[in-house]
């Protein structure tokens, strides 16, 4: 069986004519992309998932931290954290406004 190809042809994060699309599933896939060439190839999702799914603890944290820095620096700032709280709100069909 041959691994599907990217899905960056199928999947386009911040798009907003992707009518199901939000900004937490932007945030997602930017954690899901590896190499950060914008898009998913079969080996990142494979791993990916082993980590979320298989990994040991602090595997699982490494990544849960890797969504929350959103510009990849090292640091979780309000800022960053408080687009991530949006956005899940966003995909649950409310609007949130954090001052
Ligand atoms: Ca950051």
């Amino acid at each position: 069986m041959t691994p599907p190809g990217p899905l960056s042809n199928r999947v386009k994060p911040g798009i907003s004519s992707v009518k199901y699309s939000t900004q937490y599933a932007h945030y997602v896939f930017k954690a899901f992309d590896i190499n950060c060439n914008g898009a998913i190839s079969f080996k990142d999702l494979l791993t990916t998932l082993s980590t979320i799914l298989r990994g040991s603890i602090y595997e699982k944290l490494r990544w849960a931290f890797k969504l929350y820095d959103l510009n990849g620096d090292g640091c979780i700032t309000r800022s960053e954290l408080e687009k991530i709280v949006s956005s899940v709100h966003e995909l649950m069909g409310k609007k949130c406004h954090v001052s």
